[in-house]
């Protein structure tokens, strides 16, 4: 089956409230059509709003990360409500800088996608692997669990929606990257996976994509595979000529 590729900006914690809106400026015309390419930009959560009345008709804004409650005493955090109504349609669950620094556990991811979807949010679930385990030649076990750990009690209904970005943890912000065939190698099984916890229908209508040092030199490897659905990028995607090139070769 045919799903249309996602090109998503992880702009972590970085730019100011001018370089936010002019990276807007320049890209919310430029990227294609939505059906053809979902582009959607991640920016600090106190710019959600601020980006989500320039953004264009095909370009999406989410928020990078959220709590599972609805609500509560939670200093400093933002509910699925606060996202949504800052205007986020996504939302990423697990990136390997929560997991590492913010104490983000499986549990914690499994119940955050659980509530983005009962929230109406597309989440993007991240997985990935550290250096030690991919030496161990226990990146499949590894990424296979972290999938089936995230995904307890998450009704089939919601699988269609999900998107799937492998990041191994090796590769971000280093510069090196999983080669385009051992990404696609661990995607597929990725697939696979799911559509043991669910059914190969399901499984086939999942987004999966890579992240970890994207860049212009290696997009077109990478999206050259058949069963990578698209790129998370982080460092490269925060110049928006780079951010529009995705977008195109994704296209
Ligand atoms: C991985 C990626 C974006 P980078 O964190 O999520 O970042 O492309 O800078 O490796």
């Amino acid at each position: 089956m045919k799903r249309v590729p996602v090109i998503a900006a992880n702009w972590k914690m970085y730019k100011s409230k001018d370089e936010a809106l002019e990276f807007i400026f320049k890209v919310n015309q430029a990227v294609p059509s939505n059906e053809v390419v979902e582009s959607i930009v991640f920016p600090p959560a106190v710019f959600l709003n601020l980006l989500v009345k320039r953004e264009g008709e095909n370009l999406r804004i989410g928020a990078q990360n959220m709590h599972y409650a609805d609500e509560g005493a939670f200093t400093g955090e933002n509910s699925p409500m606060h996202v949504k109504t800052a205007g986020a349609e996504y939302v990423l669950v697990g990136h390997s800088e929560r997991r590492i620094y913010y104490n983000e556990v499986s549990e914690t991811v499994n119940l955050k996608l659980i509530s983005a979807f009962r929230n109406d949010l597309i989440p993007i679930l991240c997985v990935g692997e550290t250096l030690e385990i991919k030496e161990e030649k226990r990146t499949q076990e590894f990424v296979n669990h972290q999938v089936e750990k995230a995904l307890i009690n998450v009704d089939k209904e919601y699988i269609p929606k999900l998107i799937v970005a492998y990041e191994p943890r090796w590769a971000i912000g280093t510069g090196k990257n999983a080669t385009a065939k051992e990404a696609s190698g661990v995607i597929t099984h990725i697939r696979e996976k799911i559509a043991s916890l669910y059914s190969k229908e399901l499984s086939e209508e999942v987004r999966i994509i890579y992240g970890g040092s994207v860049k212009p030199s290696n997009i077109e490897e990478i999206l050259k595979e058949k069963e990578i659905d698209g790129a998370l990028i982080g460092g490269a995607a925060l110049d928006p000529e780079n951010f529009i090139f995705f977008t195109q070769v994704a296209e």
